[in-house]
C-alpha cells in the first residue's frame, strides 16, 4: 500500500516519513524514535509496528511453559525501583537452601517445563560453589530444562565478591549449567535517571559489556528498559540504540521486553503506574527501533493478560509463558495472578486472531506428547 493511501490511518503528518522508511525496510533514526515516542497517535504507530511484525512473523504469536524461581531475596543493593529485594537482617527475608530450590523446580510442570527463568538478589554471603551446584543440581534432575539464569548485574555482582573477572564468573556458570541469560537489570542507561532509581548497581556501559562478553562466550541472553518512572523520551531512545548497537556487533540478544515500573511498597510509590496506552506505545517503538532484534515480548505478568493479548497486534510476538509464581512483581504491587495455564495462554492468543506456537527458549517449536498434554491442560 502506498502512503498516500494510508493517509487516512495517520492522523500525526510527522509519521509520514517514518512510513516511508518502514515500508522500504529502512533503519530508523534517533529523532524517529523520538517523535515515535511523543505522538498521541497510537493506531498510526501500532499499524506500522505490526506492519514489520508481520513481515517477521506472519500470524504466529510464541510462548512457552516456564518456571521462574528466585532463590534469594536478600540483597545488598537498595534501588529505588524494588520492591522485592530485603537486607539480610529482614526478619522476612528468604533464601532457599540448595534442596528446596531443586524442589521447587519440580512443582507441577516438571514433565512439561522447557525453561527455568532464575534470578535472585545479590546475596553477600553465597559462593560461587554454591550458585555452580545450585545449576549443575537442577540439570542432573531436569536433563531436557534450558537454564536461563543470572541477569548482568549478578555476575558484575558475583565477579566483585568472589574476586574473579567477568568473564571468568561467565565461564564457571556456562560449564555448570547456565544456557543462556535473562534481560533484567537493564532497567534505563542513561546515568542521570540510574543513579535515582537504582544508584547501587552498575551502569549502562557495564551492563552492556557483559551482555557483549556473553554473546561472545556464546552465551545469548534477553534485554530490556524499565519504562514508566522519571524517564523522558530521549532516554528510552538513547536506551534502545544502545542495545541496537551492541546487536549489530553481536547478534546475542533473542528477544526484547519492555517492563513497564510498578510503583507499589518501592520507594518511588508516588509515581503513577503506566497506561494501557504507554504500555502499548512501547511494543511499538520498540518494534520499530529494535530492526536487529528477532523478537518482542509482551510480558503478561507485567501488562497484563489483556495488554498483552492486545499487544499482539501493536508488534508483540511473544507473550512470555506460565510463569508459575511470580515474585519481583507481585511484591511491587502487580495485580495479574502468578501463573497462567497453557491453555489459558492459547485462548488469549487464539481471541488476538493469532496462531499459538508453543516454543522452547531458543524459538524452536515444541512438540507436545498426549501424557505431556494431561500435566498441562
Ligand atoms: O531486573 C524490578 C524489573 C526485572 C520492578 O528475560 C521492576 O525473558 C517494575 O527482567 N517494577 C525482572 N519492574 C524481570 C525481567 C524479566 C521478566 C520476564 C522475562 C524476562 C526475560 C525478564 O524487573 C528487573 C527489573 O528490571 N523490576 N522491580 C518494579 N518495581
Amino acid at each position: 500500500m502506498t502512503t498516500d493511501l494510508l493517509q487516512p490511518v495517520i492522523d500525526d503528518q510527522r509519521l509520514l516519513p517514518i512510513l516511508e522508511k518502514v515500508q522500504k525496510g529502512e533503519r530508523l533514526s534517533q529523532a524517529d524514535g523520538v517523535v515515535l515516542f511523543r505522538t498521541p497517535d497510537l493506531l498510526a504507530v501500532g499499524y506500522m509496528a505490526n506492519l514489520v511484525r508481520e513481515r517477521l512473523h506472519g500470524n504466529v504469536t510464541y510462548f512457552n511453559v516456564n518456571r521462574h524461581i528466585n532463590p534469594t531475596d536478600v540483597c545488598v543493593a537498595s534501588c529505588k525501583l524494588c520492591a522485592f529485594g530485603k537486607k539480610a537482617k529482614d526478619p522476612t527475608a528468604y533464601t532457599m537452601s540448595l534442596e528446596q530450590i531443586w524442589e521447587r523446580a519440580g512443582h507441577g510442570y516438571t514433565d512439561a517445563a522447557t525453561e527455568f527463568h532464575i534470578v535472585g538478589g545479590l546475596h553477600p554471603e553465597l559462593t560461587v560453589d554454591w550458585y555452580c551446584e545450585m545449576l549443575r543440581g537442577l540439570k542432573e534432575r531436569f536433563p531436557k530444562v534450558h537454564l536461563k539464569a543470572f541477569t548482568m548485574v549478578e555476575i558484575a555482582y558475583f565477579a566483585k565478591r568472589f574476586k574473579m573477572s567477568n568473564e571468568e564468573v561467565l565461564r564457571r556458570l556456562h560449564e555448570a549449567g547456565m544456557d543462556s541469560m535473562p534481560g533484567g537489570g537493564a532497567e534505563i542507561f542513561t546515568e542521570r535517571v540510574r543513579r535515582i532509581i537504582c544508584d547501587h548497581k552498575i551502569d549502562g556501559g557495564e551492563w552492556l559489556e557483559i551482555a557483549r562478553m556473553a554473546h561472545k562466550m556464546g552465551i545469548k541472553s534477553n534485554c530490556t528498559m524499565l519504562y514508566g518512572h522519571i524517564e523522558n523520551e530521549e532516554d528510552r531512545v538513547d536506551h534502545l540504540m544502545k542495545l541496537r548497537a551492541v546487536q549489530d556487533e553481536t547478534g546475542g540478544f533473542v528477544t526484547y521486553i519492555p517492563l513497564a515500573f510498578h510503583p507499589d511498597n518501592t520507594p518511588l510509590e508516588h509515581i503513577s503506574k503506566t497506561t494501557g496506552f504507554t504500555d502499548l506505545k512501547n511494543i511499538a517503538v520498540a518494534r520499530l527501533m529494535l530492526d536487529n532484534i528477532a523478537h518482542i515480548k509482551a510480558y503478561w505478568v507485567m501488562m497484563t493478560p489483556k495488554i498483552a493479548q492486545v499487544a499482539q497486534r501493536f508488534g508483540a510476538d511473544d507473550i512470555d509463558g506460565t510463569v508459575v509464581e511470580e515474585k519481583i512483581y507481585h511484591d511491587a504491587g502487580a495485580e495479574t495472578t502468578q501463573g497462567l495455564r497453557r491453555n489459558e495462554l492459547l485462548g488469549l492468543i487464539r481471541a488476538a486472531g493469532r496462531e499459538p506456537v508453543e516454543r522452547d527458549t531458543a524459538y524452536n517449536r515444541v512438540e507436545r506428547s498426549e501424557s505431556t498434554f494431561a500435566i498441562l491442560v
